[in-house]
C-alpha cells in the first residue's frame, strides 16, 4: 500500500537537505588570498611581532593557524572589509639570526582551507644602518631627473601619466641604474651619503616626483626593481657612500588599491570624496596658545587632492607604516631616512615610528622635513628638545630651514650676512644643533645660483658657509655644476647635464660651462678639505659679529684651528685684534685653499675673494 506520510516525510528531508546544503554554499564561497604584507619577515630583530596584512575575497570568517614550530599565531583582526584580513604571529625568540626557513601558514574556514609560506629570512649583515653625522656631506638626488642609466624602462607601467616623456612635469628617464653608473663621480666629486627621492610606484597621472606611492612594497619599474636598489646600496657601501631613503608617511598617491577600497573605515582621514583641503598653518602645534582646530586641519588635511592623506591613529595602519619602513630599512640596509612632510602627520605616531627604527638600528639617523624658518619652531620637533612636550619625537635630525632662508635672503640681497649671524646664534634652542641638516637649496625651491641671479662669488661664499659652519651639510645635485633652474619644479629639477663615461678623468671636460667647472673645482676643493681638517665636522664653532660685507668665524679641534673669512666686498682689509687677543694672534696663516702663506706680523691681512679659508701656523 501507497505510504503517503512516509513520502512527505522523504521530500520534506530532501527539501531540508538541499537548503542545508545552499546554506552552506552561500555562507562559505570560496576565499580567496591574493597578496600578503610584508611579503617577509627576518629571523634575530627585536621586531618580531608581526601584523600580517592579508588582501583577498571572502575573508571574514577565515581563521588562521601555524603549521611551524618557529612561528605562532596570535590572533586574527577581522575589519568590515571582507577583502582584508590582519594576523598579528611572532617570530619565536631564540632563532638565530643567520636562520632561514619558510613558515606554514594555514587559512580555513567551514569547507575551504588553503597553505601560504610566510618566508623568514636569515639577516644579511652587511656594513649598513650606520646613520648619517657632521663627518657626511649628503648629496640629493632627484632620481627621476638624475641620470637615466636604462633607456628600455622609460615608458613602462604608464597607464595612467598624463604628461608627456620629457615634460616639464613629465618623466626624464632618471632611474637607479643612472645612479649606479654615477656612484664613481659622486665618489669623486667628495661626498659621502646619497638622499634619493621617493623610487616606489606611482602609477599616477603626475608620476616623476615619487611622493604619490600607489604600491609601498613595489619599486616603480621606471625606476628598476627592488633588487636593483638593494644593489646599488651595497654597491655605495663598497665605495664609501652611504644611502638615504626619502620616505612618506603622510599620505600616498590617489590610485593606490586602498582608495577605493579602505581596509578599515577609519584607515583615511576623509575620502575622494568628502575631505579637508591641505591646511599650513603649522605653528598651531607648537604654538602653547595654539588651538586644536587649526593644528587637526594641518594634520587631516589632504596635501593634494591626489595624495589621499593616511590616518596614523588607525592602529592597523600605523603597524603597517611602521612595519613597512622597518622592512626596507632590512631589505635594502640604508643607513638613515629623510621623513617627508613630517609636520603633517599624527606626531605621536611619528614618535613611536622612530623610537621603533632607533631600537632595533641604534646608529641610524632621521631627518624630517620641517618646513619652517624660525629656529625655536624646529627645535622643538627635536629629539629631546629643551621644551617640553607631553611626548618625545625621537626625532634625531631637522632640516636647518632657518638657516636656508637666512642664506637665501644673503643671496637674493634681501640680507646680509647679519640675518645668518642671528640665525646661528640662535642654536642654544635645539638639543643637538650638530644635527641640523644644513642646505642652500632643495628640489622644492629655487636653485641657490638662480636666487643669487647667477652671481658666483655670491654663490660660493653660500655653498663655503654650509661646508665650514656646524650641521650635516645637503647639496641638491648639480649644484657642484652651476646648474641655476628656478621658477617652476620642472626647471629646479632639469635633467642632470654632465655625462659620465666611468673616467674621473674627463669629470671637468666634460662639464657643460665655464661657469659650472669653476664652481666644481670649488665644491671639489672644498670638500676634500671638509675631510682632511677634523675641526671642519667636529671642531667648535666661535663666530664674531659680521660687518656689513664679512662675516667671520673660526672652527676649533684641539690645535687644529682655522679661521674662515667671508667677503662680500672686492677687497677687505681685516683687523686681527678683531678676531684675537693681542697675545694670540697666529704668527702666519695658511690659505687652504690657495696653499700660500700669509705673514701677519703686521697684524693686518688683505684679503681679496669671497671665500678665505686660513689654517693657524
Ligand atoms: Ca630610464
Ligand atoms: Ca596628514
Amino acid at each position: 500500500m501507497f505510504d503517503m506520510n512516509k513520502n512527505i516525510t522523504l521530500i520534506r528531508n530532501l527539501i531540508a537537505f538541499i537548503l542545508l546544503i545552499t546554506n552552506v554554499c552561500l555562507f562559505s564561497q570560496t576565499f580567496k588570498i591574493s597578496k600578503v604584507e610584508p611579503p617577509n619577515w627576518w629571523s634575530g630583530m627585536k621586531t618580531s611581532e608581526i601584523q600580517l596584512m592579508i588582501y583577498g575575497e571572502n575573508l571574514s570568517n577565515v581563521s588562521v593557524s601555524s603549521e611551524s614550530d618557529n612561528l605562532k599565531v596570535l590572533n586574527s583582526v577581522h575589519t568590515q572589509n571582507n577583502n582584508y584580513l590582519f594576523v598579528n604571529i611572532k617570530i619565536l625568540s631564540g632563532i638565530d639570526s643567520t636562520n632561514s626557513f619558510s613558515a606554514r601558514l594555514r587559512f580555513t574556514d567551514e569547507i575551504h582551507d588553503t597553505v601560504i609560506n610566510f618566508p623568514v629570512l636569515a639577516r644579511v649583515h652587511r656594513t649598513s644602518h650606520s646613520g648619517f653625522s657632521t663627518d657626511d656631506v649628503i648629496y640629493l638626488i632627484f632620481t627621476d631627473r638624475f641620470v637615466d642609466g636604462d633607456s628600455s624602462n622609460d615608458k613602462i607601467n604608464n597607464p595612467y601619466e598624463k604628461f608627456p616623456f620629457g615634460d616639464l612635469n613629465g618623466r626624464h628617464g632618471g632611474d637607479l641604474k643612472g645612479i649606479i653608473d654615477y656612484l664613481d663621480y659622486l665618489k669623486y666629486l667628495g661626498v659621502t651619503a646619497l638622499w634619493i627621492t621617493p623610487v616606489l610606484e606611482n602609477n599616477m597621472w603626475m608620476s616623476y616626483h615619487g611622493y604619490a606611492a600607489t604600491d609601498l612594497y613595489k619599486i616603480d619599474p621606471r625606476f628598476g626593481t627592488k633588487e636593483l636598489y638593494k644593489n646599488l646600496v651595497d654597491l655605495a657601501h663598497q665605495k664609501g657612500l652611504k644611502i638615504i631613503m626619502d620616505q612618506v608617511t603622510n599620505h600616498i598617491g590617489i590610485n593606490h588599491e586602498w582608495v577605493h577600497n579602505p581596509p578599515t573605515p577609519t584607515w583615511f582621514n576623509g575620502t575622494q570624496e568628502n575631505h579637508l583641503p591641505a591646511h599650513h598653518d603649522k605653528l598651531a602645534f607648537i604654538d602653547m596658545h595654539g588651538d586644536s582646530v587649526t593644528y587637526l586641519k594641518t594634520e587631516r588635511g589632504w596635501f593634494t587632492d591626489y595624495m589621499p592623506d593616511l590616518n596614523q591613529r588607525d592602529s592597523l595602519l600605523a603597524k603597517y607604516l611602521i612595519q613597512n619602513t622597518l622592512w626596507w630599512i632590512e631589505y635594502l640596509g640604508i643607513d638613515g631616512i629623510r621623513e617627508d612632510t613630517y609636520s603633517y602627520v599624527n606626531q605621536k605616531f611619528l614618535g613611536k615610528w622612530a623610537k621603533v627604527i632607533l631600537d632595533e638600528y641604534p646608529e641610524f639617523n632621521i631627518v624630517g622635513e620641517i618646513w619652517k624658518g624660525e629656529p625655536a619652531f624646529l627645535a622643538k620637533y627635536q629629539h629631546n628638545s629643551i621644551y617640553s612636550r607631553d611626548f618625545d619625537s625621537n626625532l634625531p635630525a631637522v632640516f636647518d630651514f632657518a638657516l636656508a632662508d637666512a642664506i637665501r635672503d644673503f643671496l637674493s640681497g634681501k640680507n646680509g650676512f647679519r640675518g645668518i649671524y642671528e640665525t646661528i646664534a640662535e642654536d642654544f634652542v635645539y638639543s643637538n644643533p650638530e644635527n641640523l641638516v644644513t642646505f642652500i637649496d632643495t628640489h622644492d625651491i629655487d636653485r641657490a645660483l638662480f636666487v643669487a641671479n647667477g652671481n658666483t662669488d655670491k654663490f660660493k661664499i653660500a655653498l663655503a658657509l654650509i661646508l665650514t659652519t656646524r650641521g650635516i651639510p645637503q647639496i641638491l645635485y648639480g649644484t657642484e655644476i652651476g646648474m641655476n633652474g628656478g621658477g617652476h619644479h620642472g626647471k629646479i629639477r632639469a635633467s642632470f647635464p654632465l655625462e659620465f663615461n666611468g673616467d674621473t678623468l674627463s669629470v671637468v671636460d666634460n662639464i657643460p660651462s665655464e661657469k659650472g667647472k669653476e664652481i666644481f673645482g670649488f665644491t671639489k676643493k672644498l670638500l676634500k678639505l671638509r675631510k682632511n681638517y677634523r675641526a671642519f665636522r667636529k671642531g667648535k664653532l666661535i663666530h664674531y659679529p659680521p660687518g656689513e660685507n664679512f662675516y667671520v668665524y673660526k672652527r676649533v679641534l684641539e690645535d687644529q684651528k682655522i679661521i674662515i673669512m667671508l667677503n662680500n666686498s672686492d677687497s677687505l682689509k681685516i683687523k686681527l685684534t678683531d678676531f684675537y687677543s693681542s697675545e694670540n694672534i697666529p704668527r702666519g696663516l695658511r690659505n687652504l685653499l690657495s696653499g700660500e702663506y700669509v705673514d701677519t706680523s703686521s697684524g693686518e691681512i688683505e684679503i681679496n675673494n669671497p671665500v678665505n679659508i686660513f689654517l693657524e701656523n
